[in-house]
């Protein structure tokens, strides 16, 4: 439903985007709040109001925690070739998952919240590694600091995996109301028809309309319009799939990321595992998350879940070498869609300006050594020279 925000609202909203301090933040936002009249139409909008200034006080209350000097921080440095951030009720596994896959040593024990802080590990794969993250229990729809946080933490990572226990009692009810808490903030796990994106930039000149999706109720003056309102003049509007000038209006102040996800079904040990697995995986399907059976305890689908996080990173191995050597033992890892000239940024600056062409060995290429362009597209395994001037 349209919010049909009056002009003072939208310009409240205009203030708080354009707001650089989370102290301007929070008093744009409270303005926008007693600005917003209260109708059907606008309870998501005031749902994510209040829910963004909790956060921003919570924000601000780290910072003066951390400005005092001390107090752990909840912020996970990535590190490896993709951070995977584990998800889940109390008691469902989560940190023993870690412990089985990395090297870490997290507390493990038989009641909910013993997690009170993130820890990381590392998990190989092959001659890479990638860092899982275990968190604080997630509760859905209790608004706790902790759910925010650890949101927060799933928004700033590559993946997510979700962990859920075969002896919940519950489960289907409880993938869902996870499911639900992650994408209420913003964070899309599951298949979607459409998917919006305000990316505001004073590099672009007016609002550009890009992406593989299409509007479907709405031209592209339409949309210019209804930003306007907002005082975006300057924007960038990434678009997948079906999306409606109502998906365009809430992506102005909802930030959507789409996260790939996983689902672990943990506990697969226990007796009636099986049984209660079958609808879950059902459900999971559904909604179009990946799902591994698997137990912590004693190994089942745990050799699953690196391969899995390689496909849905979507990333590739690249093996810089030069004339007349070997080729380098630890990858390069890009994103799948990567160049040549991607490849040669990240090994130097200066290698940009001196490209003259490059050598592959791979996937890539229909021979070996092929001579390529910067614009060549690498593939995962490829080997690369790089040829300057
Ligand atoms: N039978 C069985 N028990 C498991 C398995 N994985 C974990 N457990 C047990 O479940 C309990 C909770 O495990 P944790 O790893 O602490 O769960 P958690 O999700 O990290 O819990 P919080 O930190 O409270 O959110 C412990 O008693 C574990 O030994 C499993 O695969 N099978
Ligand atoms: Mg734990």
């Amino acid at each position: 439903m349209p919010a049909n925000l009056p002009p003072e609202a939208k310009a409240k909203l205009a203030k708080y985007s354009d707001a650089r301090s989370v102290e301007e933040k929070i008093q744009a936002l409270e303005e926008f709040i007693s600005a917003v009249p209260k109708h059907k139409g606008t309870e998501n909008l005031l749902l994510w109001a209040r829910r963004r200034l909790a956060e921003l006080r919570e924000e601000l209350e780290e910072k003066r925690k951390r400005r005092v000097g001390g107090g752990p921080s909840f912020f996970v440095e990535k590190s490896g070739a993709g951070q995977a951030v584990l998800i889940g009720p109390p008691n469902s596994g989560k940190s023993s998952i870690l412990a089985a896959l990395t090297n870490a040593k997290p507390e493990v024990a038989d009641y909910p919240f013993t997690t009170r802080m993130p820890r990381a590990g590392m998990l190989p794969y092959e001659d890479i590694q990638f860092q899982i993250v275990d968190t604080p229990p997630l509760l859905p729809g209790s608004g706790s600091s902790v759910n925010n946080r650890v949101l927060g933490l799933a928004r700033n990572a590559d993946a997510i995996i979700l962990v859920f226990s075969l002896d919940d009692p519950n489960l289907v009810e409880t993938i869902d109301a996870v499911v639900r808490e992650v994408e209420d903030r913003g964070i899309v796990i599951t298949r979607r028809r459409g998917l919006a994106r305000i990316m505001k930039s004073r590099e672009v000149t007016g609002v550009r309309i890009e992406g593989p999706g299409r509007l479907t109720d709405a031209t592209e003056d339409d949309v210019r319009r209804l930003l306007s309102q907002y005082r975006i003049y300057n924007a960038i509007v990434y678009i997948e799939g079906d999306v409606s000038l109502d998906d365009v209006e809430s992506a102005v102040y909802i930030n959507l990321v789409r996260k790939p996800a996983l689902a672990i079904l943990n506990k697969a040990d226990l007796p009636g595992a099986r049984e209660a697995a079958e609808p879950a995986v059902k459900r999971l399907g559904e909604i179009g998350i990946d799902t591994i059976v698997a137990s912590a305890l004693r190994g089942d689908g745990l050799g699953e879940i690196a391969p899995r996080l390689f496909r849905m990173l979507d990333i590739v191995r690249v093996y810089t070498k030069q004339p007349n050597k070997e080729p380098d033992k630890d990858p390069l890892v890009l994103h799948r869609g990567s160049t040549v000239m991607d490849v040669a940024k990240h090994i130097h600056k200066d290698l940009v300006r001196r490209f003259k062409y490059a050598r592959v060995w791979g996937k890539s290429v229909k021979y070996p050594g092929q001579r390529v362009g910067p614009e060549h597209v690498v593939e995962d395994g490829d080997i690369v020279e790089i040829h300057v001037r």
